[in-house]
C-alpha cells in the first residue's frame, strides 16, 4: 500500500537540498505510477515528478535508466547549445544520495525522480489542426535532435517492442492458450487480425532488406507524451522516455497518427465514432516533415500511411492479446477495457484502409511542398 509515509521515505532518498512537503497522484499512462512530490527548499515549495517504474514491463531498471539518463543528458546539452531552456525542454534525472539514477525500495520496486515542468499540460485529444501540426514538429524535432546520438549505446529495454510479426505471433499464442476462456467471445476480433496477417510482416521485411534504417526513436508517440505550454499552447517537451530505443521513424509517425488523428478516444465504446481525421493527418504529416523531412529516406515517407495503419493494428493486437491473457499488462479501469480499446483500434484500421489513397496523396503532396521531393 502506497501512502504518504512510503512516498515521504522514498522522496527523501533523492539528492534534493530540501525536505519533503507533500505529494499527489497523477492519473495518467497505462504503465507506471506517477506522483508530484513537493519539497520545501529553503522556504520555497518546489515540485518534482516521482515515478514507480512498472517492473513487470521493464525488467531491467539499470538498463532503462541508463538509456534515459544518457539520452536526456545528450538532449540537455543540445538544448543549451541551441539557446533553449534545458529545465523546461527536457526531462532530467535527479540522482539519489548514493549517486544512482533510481532508488530501489525494500520490495524491489524502482523509483525515479525527474524535474517537474509546470505551466504545462499533456493533451489527450486535439483541439485544432494547428495543435497537431505542432505535435508533428515536436516529434520530428525529437527525431532530428537524436539523429547523431550513438544508437549502439542504447539497450533494447523491451525487445521486439514494435516487431509487428512478433506481436502477431504473440496474439496467436494467446488465442491458442486461451488462459481466461475468452477467445470464443472475441472470434470477430481474432478474425480481423488473421485477415491482416501479411501487414504484420511488411516493415519487418523492409528492415531486413536494408530499405528502412534503424534510428533512435521514442516508440510511444502518443499525443499525451508531449507537454504543451499552458500560455503559448506550443509543445515544449517530449516525455515518457521509457521506450527510447533503436527503431523506425515510421513507428513514431504511425503511433502519433493512431492516437492523435482518431476522431474518438482510444477507449471510446461507440465504435461508430471512430474514424481517421484527414485534416489532422495532413497537419501532423506537414509538421513532422518540416522538422525531420530532409533527414528521412523517401521510403520512410512513402510508408507513412501504411505505418499509421500498422501501428494502429499493432496496438489493437496488443490490447486483444492482453484481454485474452487476463489483463496482465495494461492498466484497466473496468472489466472489458482492453477489449473496448482493441475494438476502437481495429475500427480505426478499417477506416484507414478506406481512406488509404487519400492519405497517400496528402503525404505525397506534403513531401513535395516541404522537401521538394517525391516518392
Ligand atoms: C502504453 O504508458 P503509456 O500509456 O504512455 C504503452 C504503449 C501503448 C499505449 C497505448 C511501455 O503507453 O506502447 O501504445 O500504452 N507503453 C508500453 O495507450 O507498453
Ligand atoms: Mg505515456
Amino acid at each position: 500500500m502506497i501512502n504518504e509515509t512510503t512516498i515521504r521515505e522514498i522522496a527523501e532518498k533523492f539528492l534534493i537540498a530540501g525536505t519533503f512537503h507533500s505529494y499527489s497522484l497523477i492519473q495518467t499512462g497505462h504503465i507506471n505510477n506517477t506522483y508530484i512530490v513537493e519539497y520545501n527548499i529553503s522556504g520555497k515549495i518546489v515540485p518534482y515528478l516521482l515515478q514507480r517504474i512498472n517492473r513487470e514491463v521493464f525488467k531491467n531498471a539499470d538498463q532503462l535508466m541508463a538509456n534515459i539518463s544518457s539520452v536526456t543528458s545528450f538532449l540537455r546539452d543540445k538544448i543549451i547549445v541551441q539557446g533553449g531552456d534545458p529545465d523546461r525542454e527536457t526531462l532530467f534525472v535527479k540522482p539519489t544520495y548514493t549517486g544512482e539514477t533510481y532508488y530501489k525500495d525494500a520490495s524491489g520496486d524502482a523509483w525515479r525522480l525527474y524535474n517537474y515542468i509546470d505551466n504545462a499540460y499533456s493533451p489527450n485529444s486535439i483541439e485544432n489542426s494547428d495543435m497537431f501540426f505542432s505535435a508533428g514538429l515536436a516529434f520530428g524535432n525529437f527525431q532530428n535532435m537524436l539523429a547523431d546520438f550513438p544508437a549502439d549505446k542504447l539497450y533494447e529495454t523491451i525487445p521486439n517492442f514494435h516487431n509487428t510479426a512478433k506481436r502477431y505471433a504473440n496474439l496467436c499464442a494467446s488465442v491458442e492458450l486461451d488462459a481466461k476462456k475468452r477467445a470464443d467471445s472475441v472470434r470477430d476480433e481474432i478474425a480481423f487480425a488473421v485477415n491482416r496477417k501479411d501487414d504484420a510482416f511488411v516493415l519487418v521485411d523492409l528492415i531486413e532488406k536494408g530499405v528502412l534504417p534503424l534510428r533512435v526513436t521514442h516508440n510511444d508517440t502518443k499525443l499525451n507524451n508531449i507537454l504543451f505550454d499552458k500560455e503559448s499552447n506550443k509543445p515544449i517537451c517530449i516525455v515518457d522516455l521509457d521506450t527510447v530505443m533503436p527503431g523506425l521513424s515510421l513507428y513514431d509517425f504511425g503511433d502519433s497518427i493512431r492516437f492523435g488523428a482518431n476522431n474518438a478516444a482510444e477507449d471510446e465504446k461507440d465504435v461508430s465514432k471512430v474514424s481517421v481525421n484527414l485534416e489532422l493527418y495532413e497537419a501532423f504529416t506537414r509538421g513532422y516533415l518540416t522538422s525531420a523531412g530532409d533527414s528521412l529516406k523517401a521510403e520512410e515517407v512513402a510508408y507513412m500511411p501504411f505505418a499509421s495503419k500498422l501501428m494502429t493494428f499493432e496496438c489493437g493486437m496488443r490490447f486483444l492479446t492482453d484481454y485474452l491473457d487476463g489483463d496482465v499488462y495494461f492498466g484497466i479501469k473496468y472489466e472489458d477495457h482492453n477489449l473496448v480499446r482493441c475494438r476502437t483500434q481495429f475500427a480505426l484500421v478499417a477506416d484507414i484502409e478506406k481512406h488509404y489513397d487519400a492519405m497517400l496523396e496528402i503525404t505525397r503532396k506534403a513531401y513535395f511542398d516541404i522537401c521538394g521531393k517525391t516518392f
